[in-house]
């Protein structure tokens, strides 16, 4: 089998497994990755530690692939569609309702929905183009990530043609717009990188256009490509443990986790196609939950019944802690005041993040105008 029909192969192989965007990159370091190592420097990793893990020379590991995995010569990025027919969060104003950013809606966690499709291309990888002709090398490597490899998944998409890295910093592409779940396959094999007119290489197509930079209500997004994590809701509302700076609160509007703006401004995502897998179809009640009864469920389960409601979704990872001190400040957010006697309550909670935000909510409302 010649180089271009692995790549073909591969292809068909992750259209098969439900993948909407597949490609090719060389696994070189290409020149994005020099910012890595700034960026660490600078502390925009905020407090997830697992970013900034280095080798044994004291090198950081996502900084580059070529010394983390030296084996490797090729990687297979893959891109999974999340989109659902529901509104945008821009377009969601009731005072009394707070968001859920759109990929974490979904009934199976995205880390196993694209691992699993990614076990499929590489298993069809191992197994379908070998024969007596061309046996499979015996040191034949290949590994699945999601998120999970010392890799920054989305300099490797650009290179194998699935999109350009917008100011926002996400992947785009022309096509499909940017919500995208990246996955990669990192493989011994010398491919031929891509550039199929199935999925041609994008130039950046952002132009003079900065409304995410405009719109992030934090101003997260420091300079175009380049994004605080200690700024954004994202980070502050999944990843940060405890309580969040008081300065960023009022920002975070009616945030409960994740945040959606960044790329539902971007005119790239304007009529950004919906997916075909069943399991991102949102799971009931999290699509603008309403904050009052978001806060009361939480607050009336256990850790073990909290484990057990949102059993294979993202959502776990703010843990319940985090999520009922989200739920206090986007109360406080809100400007109702028919928040105040719950708010009341949580100020007494036993958790003292819960706790402490309910308190600065129910002071922000007590203090602004009737
Ligand atoms: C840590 C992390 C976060 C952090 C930090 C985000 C960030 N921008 O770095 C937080 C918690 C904030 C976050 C948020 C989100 N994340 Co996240 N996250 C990751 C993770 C695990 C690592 C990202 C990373 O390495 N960041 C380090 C920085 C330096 O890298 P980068 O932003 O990609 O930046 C590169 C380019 O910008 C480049 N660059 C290009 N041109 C230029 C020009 C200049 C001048 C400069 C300086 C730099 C530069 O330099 C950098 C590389 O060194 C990846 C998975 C992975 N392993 O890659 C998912 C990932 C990036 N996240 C993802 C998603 C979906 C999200 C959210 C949408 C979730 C949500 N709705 O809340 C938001 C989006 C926020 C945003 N605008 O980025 C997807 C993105 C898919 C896509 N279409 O791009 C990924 C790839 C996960 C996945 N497997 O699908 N995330
Ligand atoms: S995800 Fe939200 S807070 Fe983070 S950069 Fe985008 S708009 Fe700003
Ligand atoms: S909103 Fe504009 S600048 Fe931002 S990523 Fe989209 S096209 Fe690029």
């Amino acid at each position: 089998m010649k180089n271009e029909e692995l790549t073909a192969l591969i292809h068909r192989a992750a259209l098969d497994a439900g993948f909407d965007l597949c490609g090719i990159a060389p696994a070189t370091d290409a020149a994005e990755l020099k910012h890595f190592p700034a960026w660490i420097a600078a502390g925009r990793a905020g407090e997830m530690k697992y970013m900034e893990a280095r080798d044994e020379q004291g090198e950081l590991r996502r900084s580059s692939l070529a010394r983390v995995a030296p084996w490797a010569r090729s990687v297979i990025v893959c891109a999974l569609n999340y989109n659902t027919e529901h509104p945008y969060s821009t377009q969601m104003h009731d005072p009394n309702k707070g968001w859920i950013s759109r990929y974490a809606w979904s009934r199976e966690d995205y880390h196993d929905a694209v691992l699993r499709r990614l076990k499929q291309v590489e298993a069809a990888l191992r197994e379908e183009p070998w024969s007596g002709e061309r046996p499979r090398p015996p040191d034949l490597i290949t590994r699945s990530y999601v998120d999970t490899g010392p890799i920054v998944e989305r300099v490797f998409a650009k290179y194998a043609g699935i999109g350009w890295i917008g100011k926002n910093t996400c992947i785009i592409n022309q096509k499909k717009g940017s919500w995208l779940f990246l996955g990669v396959i990192l493989t011994s094999l010398d491919l031929t990188p891509d550039g199929s007119a199935w999925n041609p290489p994008a130039p950046d197509r952002c132009g003079t256009c900065t409304r995410c930079i405009e719109a992030c209500p934090t101003d997260a997004i420091v300079a175009p490509y380049q994004l605080d994590s200690n700024k954004c809701i994202s980070y502050l509302t999944i990843e940060k443990r405890g309580s969040i700076p008081e300065d960023l609160r009022p920002g975070m509007g009616r945030h409960i986790f994740g945040c959606d703006i960044c790329q539902d401004v971007c005119p790239w995502n304007r009529k950004a196609p919906v997916t075909t897998a069943p399991e991102f179809e949102p799971r009931p009640g999290l699509v603008n939950p309403a904050l009052a009864e978001f806060a009361e469920k939480l607050a009336e389960m256990s850790e073990e019944e909290f484990r057990e409601t949102f059993r294979g979704s993202p959502i776990r990872r703010a843990r319940r802690s985090g999520l009922r001190r989200n739920a206090a400040i986007a109360m406080g957010n809100s400007g109702n005041r028919d928040f105040l006697p719950i708010l009341d309550r949580l100020s007494a909670d036993q958790d003292e993040s819960v706790a402490e935000s309910a308190r600065w909510a129910k002071t922000l409302l007590l203090s602004s105008a009737k």
